[in-house]
């Protein structure tokens, strides 16, 4: 019997559906008593892989870099940045092994490793549609709305913060396992599931009544300090769900290993002549996208940040005026 040890995007639910429609794919059309087992990689400086962790008989990386490892033998990635070095992206471009696929139009890997295995493989990816869906709208971040995006009421969205922020080694690879088998809604019903979810869910209503207390909108900014709070991140969509005319917003906190200003734009307002706010935040040594971006102090300079956030806020309500 053939093993097969899949690498996954750690703590991202893209990361584990293309887990998950892979074991499906792989044991449909390739080995049918395959076992699997499941690794989540994530981004660090250096080294991602280990030299003895491509001990499967097959290894394949899924939601990730790539790997020149002559041990990987499937790889699939949608990432802007999927290669390491030039010498790793050369690597790939002379593959001619048929089993490693790139695509970065793709708004996430499991709806691309689907659209291979159903075209190349005769892959039957339709009890897996749901699956595949929702893939696409968290990864693409296609939300309908600041409530969906907050209230977190499909059971795809409150499996994603539990993919997120679970610690409990074993979850997402069972997750992995069940999502083959169950509908969304079956899963979040689990009991083990559930025991993730609640402190979670929990957490993420207290970091919604607290930014509801000291966020302010003024001039279409919304502005927020949490550099005295106790909150270790906080669901990004949260201050326009609170303030849904703001059409930036503007904050300040304080990790363990940094002092941040976040900048951002509400993807619910119409984004023509928008402020690039990645090119702001280069400004004060930051970056970012055109949409959103941050800005990295070291942990004791609050006053410096501060300063920053003060000064793009003011400019920002000058070009929402400009807008509105
Ligand atoms: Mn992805």
């Amino acid at each position: 019997m053939s093993s097969v040890r899949v690498f996954f995007h750690d703590k991202c639910f893209d990361g584990s559906t293309s887990a998950a429609v892979f074991t499906a794919f792989y044991h449909a059309c390739i080995a049918p008593t395959a076992q699997f087992d499941y690794r989540g990689v994530s981004h660090k400086v250096g080294e991602l892989f280990a030299p003895e962790d491509f001990a499967g008989q097959e290894n394949a990386i899924v939601d990730f870099k790539y790997s020149s490892d002559p041990r990987v033998t499937w790889w699939f990635d949608h990432h802007q940045s999927a290669f390491l070095t030039p010498a790793d992206a050369a690597h790939f471009r002379q593959d001619r092994g048929g089993k490693k696929f790139y695509d970065p139009h793709y708004r996430s890997c499991t709806a691309f490793i689907a659209h291979i295995a159903r075209t190349r493989f005769d892959f039957d990816s339709a009890p897996l549609a749901e699956l595949i869906q929702w893939a696409d709208i968290v990864d693409g971040a296609l939300f309908e709305s600041a409530q969906a995006a907050v209230e977190l009421r499909s059971p795809a969205l409150q499996l994603t913060l539990a993919v997120e922020g679970a610690n409990t080694p074993g979850f997402i690879p069972r997750l992995i396992h069940d999502y083959q088998h169950l509908s969304l809604r079956q899963i979040l019903d689990q009991n083990y599931v559930q025991a993730e979810l609640q402190p979670l869910l929990a957490r993420h209503r207290q970091a919604i009544d607290l930014l509801s207390g000291l966020l302010e909108c003024r001039d279409g900014v919304i502005t927020f300090d949490l550099t005295a709070q106790a909150i270790d991140g906080y669901n990004k969509f949260i201050p326009y769900y609170l303030c849904p005319k703001g059409i930036y917003s503007v904050g300040i906190s304080c990790g363990s290993f940094r002092t941040k200003v976040s900048v951002g734009s509400n993807p619910w307002q119409p984004s023509e002549h928008m402020v690039n706010l990645a090119d702001l935040c280069e400004r004060y040594g930051g970056g970012g996208h055109p949409r959103v971006g941050a800005i990295s102090f070291p942990p004791g300079e609050v006053e410096a940040a501060r300063q920053a956030a003060a000064e793009i806020t003011a400019e920002l309500r000058q070009a929402a005026a400009r807008i509105r």
